[in-house]
């Protein structure tokens, strides 16, 4: 593989959107460092380092109070640079982490007592290998209490994912709003596919991140306002936000992460809905036991 990449933003603004006290960045990764944390041989991109100390710096320029650093594919199934980074936090990250889906009892138990309340399945073929479903319902059936399955796919695959969504029996977070074309508004195939899976069950949740990634007009990615801030309005209690810093595979489209703070009264307008998007929703998730 060729050089290590560079995908976020080198000295990001101050956002004018201040969160409220508590507020959670739901959705952020860290790379490495690469000399203590090699990357998987099967990583598809090789960035630079993005250890916890820029993650926990960023954290605080963004007015933010605590992470959910979720296990980035460039380290495998190997969490050690997850689990640094939430041992490094002083108890304000938790995490999500990517297993072998054979990984055993006391090996989950080790997990959930670094921090790690979930685990990722992702069904982005630039970025893993393989998808073993019926391995993912297997473990989902015996994660420890608590837990929940965070789901990365594009729109393109929802409908062929349902059976294996419905027959998750933990609950479960989509990733990046399950990747909708957002240029067909808030009614659009896409949306509306999204819509039904969250009206099928009370447990599952949404990630509204990610504009950068999914409006392709870039900022100040209006698209993604006008199809996703309903989602937010009909799914108050469903709704999570993050940075999505790194921002792996980014680096042609490098966003400011305060612009991206900012799109959060945009789409959460009210202050009611910012409490729930960016704190009772993800502590509930992440840290129950701080729930009021
Ligand atoms: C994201 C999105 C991406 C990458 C990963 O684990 C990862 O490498 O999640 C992507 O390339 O779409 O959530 O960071």
């Amino acid at each position: 593989m060729s050089d290590r990449i560079v995908s976020w933003h080198a000295n990001p603004s101050i956002p004018r959107f201040v969160p409220p006290p508590g507020a959670v960045d739901a959705h952020c990764h860290v790379f490495g460092p690469q000399a203590l944390f090699p990357f998987s041989a099967k990583a598809k991109y090789l960035p630079e380092d993005a250890g916890p100390e820029m993650l926990f710096a960023l954290r605080e320029r963004l007015g933010f109070s605590r992470n959910v650093i979720v296990q980035a594919s460039c380290h495998g199934t190997d969490n050690a640079a997850t689990l640094n980074a939430i041992a490094m936090s002083d108890g304000k990250a938790r995490g999500v982490a990517v297993v072998d889906p054979a990984i055993d009892h006391d090996a989950l138990c080790r997990l959930h007592d670094g921090g790690i309340r979930g685990v990722r399945f992702n069904f982005l073929k630039r970025l893993v290998d393989d998808a073993p479903k019926e391995m993912f319902l297997e473990l989902a059936a015996r994660l420890p209490a608590g837990w929940h399955v965070v789901v990365y796919f594009e729109a393109d695959i929802l409908a062929e994912l349902r059976p294996f969504l419905d027959a998750i029996p933990v609950p479960m977070v989509i990733d990046h709003i399950g990747r909708p074309d957002v240029t067909q508004g808030p009614v659009g195939p896409d949306m509306q596919a999204l819509r039904a899976l969250l009206d099928s069950r009370p447990d599952v949740h949404v990630k509204v991140t990610c504009p950068d990634r999914l409006d392709a007009a870039g900022p100040p990615w209006d698209d993604f306002v006008r199809a996703v801030a309903p989602l937010v309005a009909d799914y108050p209690d469903r709704c999570l936000w993050g940075t999505d810093w790194p921002h792996p595979n980014m680096q042609d489209a490098i966003a400011d992460d305060a612009a991206l703070v900012d799109m959060i009264p945009r789409i959460a307008p009210t202050a009611t809905l910012q409490r729930k998007l960016l704190i009772d929703n993800p502590i509930a998730l992440y840290w129950p036991e701080c729930a009021t």
